[in-house]
């Protein structure tokens, strides 16, 4: 199968968008996404018109449509406690923790001092438990895996240095300290279509073949960036081995929505839910809008066992 036909986008796109907020937003986009007391639920960037974000609640039976969204923030900045998130919260991602009984919310906290990488714990998914920044800045596009490796829990993580944009892994005995950093999967430069920058998209998602790793490539054109989406397959047991890359975008800028917004030409992944066979990916959409688009599981790994190593 052509990767460019994995993924299909749902045909009421986008589901949610600022219009219909419950309260005055500019915009929406870049959801956590996780299987939540038989619903389907989405933690979206709520961005205001300071040009701050915070995180709320959506809530939909099928994953598709009837979104219940919560009528004030679910998780808003606390730059008393934190001052890190003076500017707000962005894009979450969200890993349901085996051990813990918990979801791990990872999002980057913004500030005068640059993104930072955060995390927060739930049950419910309305009281937090804010463990506060983990990396320091310049990083962002994070999550854990559901469970540890040798003991340690992984992150995936995209921390700028030498203002290159690569996505590395981390190790923690406790989610607090983390440490044996290593880039996992680098950028690649000259022409290629993730040559500027890569970051995860969303939490690593577990199959039968190894952890599937849907990111977002960028490449920096004449009209401004594009932000296009690629997979990866890790190892089951050791998530610094990567298996499998794709050399070509699967999903990327093309419907009108994805091209009308305050930043044109992103699609832009940060949740993603499974249900049985489909692999539904929740996106940001211009940075606008969240949009939803799915692919066959079969289909994605079939496809990554003809691409290359990484
Ligand atoms: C990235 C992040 C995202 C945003 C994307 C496209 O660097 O800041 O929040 O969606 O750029 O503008």
């Amino acid at each position: 199968m052509n990767g460019l036909d994995l993924f299909k986008r749902y045909e009421d796109n986008p589901i949610l968008r600022a219009e219909e907020w419950p309260y005055p937003a500019n915009a929406v986009f870049n959801p956590g996404a996780a299987s939540f007391q038989g619903e389907t639920l989405l933690l979206v960037r709520v961005e205001d018109h300071r040009g701050f974000s915070h995180l709320t609640r959506a809530r939909s039976p099928d994953g598709r449509s009837s979104w219940q969204v919560s009528p004030q923030p679910t998780l808003a900045p606390d730059p008393i406690q934190f001052p890190e998130e003076e500017w707000g919260l962005e894009d979450p991602r969200i890993t349901y923790l085996e051990e813990e009984k918990r979801y791990a919310v990872v999002y980057v906290a913004y500030s005068r001092s640059g993104p930072m990488v955060s995390l927060a714990l739930t049950e419910d998914f309305q009281t937090f438990e804010r463990l506060g920044g983990v990396f320091p800045p310049e990083d962002k596009d994070a999550a854990l895996f559901p469970r540890r490796f040798g003991g340690r829990y992984a992150m995936i993580h995209r921390p700028i240095v030498r203002g290159e944009g690569h996505i590395w892994i981390s190790f923690s005995p406790d989610l607090r300290h983390f440490g044996d950093h290593e880039v996992l999967l680098p950028a690649r430069g000259g022409g290629w279509w993730d040559s500027a920058k890569v970051g995860l998209g969303t939490q690593p998602i577990e199959t039968s073949e190894g952890w599937l790793i849907v990111y977002h490539g960028v490449r920096a054109t004449a009209a401004g960036a594009l932000y296009r989406v690629g997979l990866a397959l890790l190892d089951g047991d050791d998530p610094r081995r990567v298996l499998h890359r794709s050399p070509e975008w699967v999903f990327g800028p093309h419907a009108p929505y994805e091209w009308m917004g305050d930043v044109p030409g992103v699609t832009f992944p940060t949740g993603a839910v499974l249900v049985g066979k489909e692999l539904r990916l929740y996106y940001g959409a211009a940075d606008t809008s969240v949009a939803l688009a799915t692919a066959d599981l079969d289909d994605l790994l079939s496809y990554l066992r003809e691409c290359p190593g990484g």
